[in-house]
């Protein structure tokens, strides 16, 4: 079902928003990106990109930049040859950079570790050479499976060091959600640890790959890293990494792969229950990563200590954790737990300690830490930030001007960049140092990038309208397809505006006066819960499949913290029992929800309700529910099969029901 675009209250408020934020002199001056950067990516785009693509190292040049001759299959760098890790780890090594420092972890109990780039070599390089051991190579797939420990880094790196594809299934997912990923992709091998801290205590990890492993034949071996010392059961294809990388050579050499060669399949939801295996591949996503990184945050490899709070869980975790920072030889940190542990001041005190000057978060995080108030940022010494970053949401202004007065200092630039899963890189932000910045809005596409607002029949709406985001051009970190499933890819993206040839992102947007870009949320039934994205009808799934549930239709609401909350309506089965609709009942189907696909998917409200919304054709109308949801007076019901429903859903929920 399709919402119609620029639906919601909160996000009238962000379309009258018209202060700006030029950049200072002083920050102009020495910024990366410069004005002339947009003239010359319009001049020529394709010899733009290929300018951008000798950032990277290539043992073998491409000759041909762009081949669009199998759209919507893209390819870059038609005949080039590089190794992504090489271009990640040894060659700032063997430009003289081996004790720089590459990754400055912390620990969530306080335990600290710093990885230069020599040793980031040699780690990467005994991890290569023990997959190569188990038999793992080129395309064969990994599944991570771990919390924010440096391996997780160094296996990610040691997958493309060997030409293998990894698919990182994100730490909360259920044992269930990480089966359905591994299956899906025949993974060979599952990495992970025993277990990871939450929240101050150990919690353990290896049960759930256990159980998901029983149940996916095509694993052969689980490298389990020890993180937590929590005792876990063992069975004959487990291994323990201290055990098996530890003893390897630490001496690798890389080979060559093809420009198209994959690189990892990244799983996100779509709007059917199961999940799509993004997949990415080696030169075009490599050179959009480390071309996006270096202009949007400035970043200087010198100075710079940046931070991307992300998990690798997810694709900002991939991009601008892994591969766009290290191509760009950053010094970065890598902090594995949660923001208030042991204190809300956390994050601070990683700024203060580690001098962090470029910040990258999710605007979830940042109406987290409005609500627990600006006195604590206050507490530390936050001069060294000089860029932030906002990601995964639309940001709301308050927010946005919370975060630029309370963490940046009143002056430090913020982008809002906007991308996806599937664009594998940033799409649409402000340059810092040459865009005034408008809080709100991710403005610009990058140069390089085609984006418009479009209405329903793919023409461009006019500077104050709305519609549907579209990506008029490829690019180079652009999806190569959904692993397995070729017609699902078309459908889904590039079916909607098929014969203009428009990727289809699935957000709705405007233009304000000055053209710039407004992102309104998903028109689709994906739900966007603290930047995570979640489909309504994964969530249904999950509740039908509870003995107590008939049926079920699940909204995203709009939810101050999270951007949206998951609401879900459940009619029970007949013989559910009296108590099927109390408040024990309730807790069991959310944790249902949690064991389903993670706790991140659990709905914030469940309703219990006799009918449900439906259309003639027997499409629920999540419309009305939202109504509902979000406490507001339901509209047209015109449409219902049987429009007296909803006054029997009112009218229950009314007396508590
Ligand atoms: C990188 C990432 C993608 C969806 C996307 C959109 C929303 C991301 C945004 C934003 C407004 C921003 N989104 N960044 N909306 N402003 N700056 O988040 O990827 O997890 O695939 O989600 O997130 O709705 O379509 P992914």
């Amino acid at each position: 079902m399709t919402q119609s675009p620029g639906q919601g209250n909160a996000l009238d408020n962000l379309l009258t928003e018209s202060r700006t934020f030029p950049p200072s002199d002083e920050f102009a001056a020495q910024a990366n990106a410069q004005p002339a950067l947009y003239e010359e990516a319009k001049a020529d785009r394709e010899a733009f990109w290929a300018k951008q693509a000798e950032r990277l190292h290539w043992d073998t040049k491409w000759d041909q930049v762009l081949d669009w001759s199998g759209a919507p299959f893209a390819k870059w760098f038609v005949g080039g040859k590089l190794n992504v890790a090489y271009n990640c780890v040894d060659r700032h090594v063997e430009s003289g950079h081996g004790d720089q420092v590459a990754i400055h972890w912390e620990g969530e109990p306080g335990d600290s570790r710093a990885i230069t780039y020599a040793e980031l070599q040699r780690e990467v390089s005994k991890a290569a050479n023990a997959l190569t051991s188990l038999g793992i190579g080129a395309e064969d797939r990994v599944a991570i499976y771990m919390p924010m420990v440096p391996e997780a880094i160094f296996a990610m790196l040691a997958c493309a060091r060997v030409g293998a594809m990894h698919s990182v299934v994100f730490g909360g997912f259920s044992a269930e959600a990480l089966r359905t990923r591994i299956e899906d992709s025949s993974c060979r091998l599952v990495i992970t640890t025993d277990g990871q801290y939450r929240r101050g205590t150990p919690a353990p990890l290896k049960p759930a790959v256990d159980e998901a492993v029983a149940g996916a034949p095509s694993v052969e071996k689980v490298i389990v890293v020890k993180r937590t010392d929590t005792e876990v059961a063992w069975t004959d294809k487990d291994v323990w990494w201290h055990e098996l990388v530890d003893s390897q050579s630490d001496q690798h050499t890389p080979e060559a792969f093809d420009s198209e060669h994959p690189l990892f399949i990244l799983y996100t939801s779509g709007t059917t229950g199961k999940p799509k295996g993004i997949l990415h591949t080696s030169g075009g996503y490599l050179t959009q990563a480390s071309y996006t990184h270096n202009y949007v945050f400035d970043l200087k490899p010198d100075t710079d200590v940046y931070w991307c709070t992300a998990d690798i869980g997810w694709v900002t975790g991939h991009s601008y954790i892994v591969y766009g920072p290290l191509s760009n030889r950053v010094t970065q940190v890598v902090y594995e737990g949660t923001p208030n542990t042991p204190n809300e001041g956390r994050h601070w005190d990683i700024v203060q300690k580690y001098g962090v000057s470029i910040y990258y978060t999710a605007p979830t995080l940042i109406r987290t830490f409005m609500k627990w108030g600006a006195d604590i940022p206050a507490k530390y010494d936050l001069s060294s930030l000089r860029v932030l970053g906002s990601v995964g949401e639309p940001i709301n202004p308050e927010a946005w001007i919370w975060y630029r007065e309370n963490v940046g200092g009143g002056k430090a630039p913020i982008v809002d960049t906007w991308w996806q899963t599937e664009t594998g890189a940033i799409m649409i932000s402000p340059l810092p140092g040459v865009i005034s910045a408008k809080p709100g809005s991710a403005q610009q596409p990058l140069p390089g990038i085609g984006a418009k607002v479009v209405n329903d029949e793919g023409v461009e709406v006019p500077a104050g309208g709305g519609g549907y985001l579209v990506l008029d051009e490829p690019w180079p970190a652009m999806l190569r397809g959904i692993w397995g499933d070729e017609e699902r890819y078309r459908d889904t993206y590039w079916s909607r505006f098929g014969e203009q040839g428009f990727y289809f992102a699935g957000d709705g947007a405007k233009y304000d006066a000055d053209g710039d870009i407004w992102l309104l949320g998903r028109v689709d039934d994906v739900m966007n819960v603290s930047g995570h994205r979640i489909s309504t009808t994964e969530v249904e799934s999950a509740l039908v499949s509870h003995p107590t549930v008939a049926e079920a239709a699940v909204v995203g609401a709009s939810d101050d913290t999270t951007g949206q909350g998951i609401v879900a309506f459940v009619i029970l089965r007949g013989g559910a029992g009296a108590d099927a609709g109390g408040a024990d009942a309730i807790k069991a189907l959310r944790d249902h929800v949690a064991k389903e696909i993670g706790p991140i998917a659990k709905p914030r409200q469940i309703m219990v309700v006799p009918e449900l919304p439906k259309t003639r054709s027997g499409k629920i109308m999540r419309r009305l529910l939202r109504d509902v949801a979000e406490n507001r007076a339901v509209g047209d019901v015109t449409t219902l099969a049987d429009s007296s429903v909803m006054d029997l859903i009112s009218a229950g929920l009314q007396s508590g029901k």
